[in-house]
């Protein structure tokens, strides 16, 4: 599948937000309908969360989030400074993974799950922009839950640019230059009291321990 496939796909159904230099975001609102509720609830139930440490400043602290990567069997992705093996597609997956490629023409090899507990909970700065991701990376972004703002800002800048609350049932996609010229953040929200799940959908093209060495 082609990347202007894609995007002429894309764009017959709704136009992008263009953030600029050829940076494009789509967002969907109720992709799955009535059977998202269910999905949350089995998803947050069932999957096996975890809460990796990451060294920071030389001192280790839990991420403030839980997290669990899916994907096809033996697919891996380093995150939190540890390499995670997938171990196949949980089955009540299937529908979102059929309409995610249905939609964009896209077949992600893997997904980063995210559980946000309550607003407390967040995600740093940062860009989805490692190695095994490849140089042209789509990710594509599915909601489920509490309403969260999710943050861009463009790269080496401290100023905010845009400010998008992701709703449940919401899929954002974005094109491989929002991870080049953009970082994105999930800042914390304390008013937020319900919990939030975001599966970021991606594609690994190299193993991760074929590039590091
Ligand atoms: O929870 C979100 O919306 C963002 C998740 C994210 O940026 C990631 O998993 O890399
Ligand atoms: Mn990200």
């Amino acid at each position: 599948m082609t990347v202007n496939h894609t995007l002429s796909r894309l764009d017959s159904l709704l136009p992008p937000l263009e953030l600029g230099r050829g940076a494009r975001i789509w967002l969907i609102e109720r992709l799955l309908g009535p059977s998202a509720l269910d999905l949350f609830h089995t998803l947050c139930n069932e999957l096996p969360w975890e809460q990796p440490r990451v060294q920071v400043f030389g001192r280790s602290h839990p991420v403030p989030r839980l997290v669990c990567w899916l994907g096809d069997t033996g697919v891996t992705y380093r995150y939190s400074g540890l390499t995670h093996r997938a171990g196949g597609w949980p089955d009540p997956l299937a529908p979102l993974r059929r309409a995610v490629t249905a939609l964009t023409g896209l077949t992600p090899n893997g997904a980063l799950a995210n559980l946000y507990r309550d607003g407390d909970d967040t995600m740093g700065w940062h860009r989805d922009n490692e190695p095994e991701l490849g140089p042209a990376p789509w990710i594509l972004s599915y909601n489920l839950g509490a309403t969260r703002d999710f943050c861009l800002r463009r790269y080496g800048e401290h100023r905010q640019s845009h400010r998008l609350p992701l709703s449940h049932d919401s899929l954002l996609i974005m094109s491989p230059q929002v991870q080049r010229y953009y970082e994105h953040a999930l800042p914390r929200r304390r008013r937020v009291r319900e919990s939030r799940l975001n599966l970021t959908f991606r594609h690994i093209v190299t193993a991760a321990a074929d590039l590091s060495g």
